[in-house]
């Protein structure tokens, strides 16, 4: 019960963001890695492509500063776009931590950068 009262918390959540933030496409759960539409970036909060989300169109791959719902959390990508991205642990493109190449993928993005990310921009 406390698991879908949360759930739906979360998905008020979303709705808010998706309307302040329409370039991107954001959620709570349930989507894997078939929600991830051809030409996006997407990034998941938990292994296996599981877990929050949030997707970037290629053509809006500069993000400084990745938001508070997501900040911290990244732990699985799928590079859809045609463009090479480079993620970093600080807002603003600081501390890099690995670029991934277009149409690259991670699982698990590692220990070392796992949960670290805050920003990227492409190539
Ligand atoms: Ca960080």
């Amino acid at each position: 019960m406390r698991k879908m009262i949360r759930a739906a918390a979360l998905a008020a959540l979303t709705l808010i963001a998706g309307a302040a933030v329409q370039t991107a496409a954001t959620g709570a759960a349930h989507a894997d890695y078939r929600d991830c539409p051809d030409r996006y970036l997407c990034l998941w909060g938990d292994g296996n492509y599981e877990g929050r989300y949030t997707f970037y169109p290629e053509g809006n791959l500069f993000v400084r500063n990745i938001g508070d719902r997501m900040n911290d959390l990244t732990t699985s990508i799928w590079n859809r776009t045609g463009r090479t991205v480079c993620f970093y642990n600080d807002i603003n493109y600081q501390g890099q931590l690995f670029c991934m190449g277009a149409g690259g993928s991670s699982a698990n993005v590692g220990s070392g950068a796992n949960d670290r990310i805050s920003s990227f921009q492409p190539f």
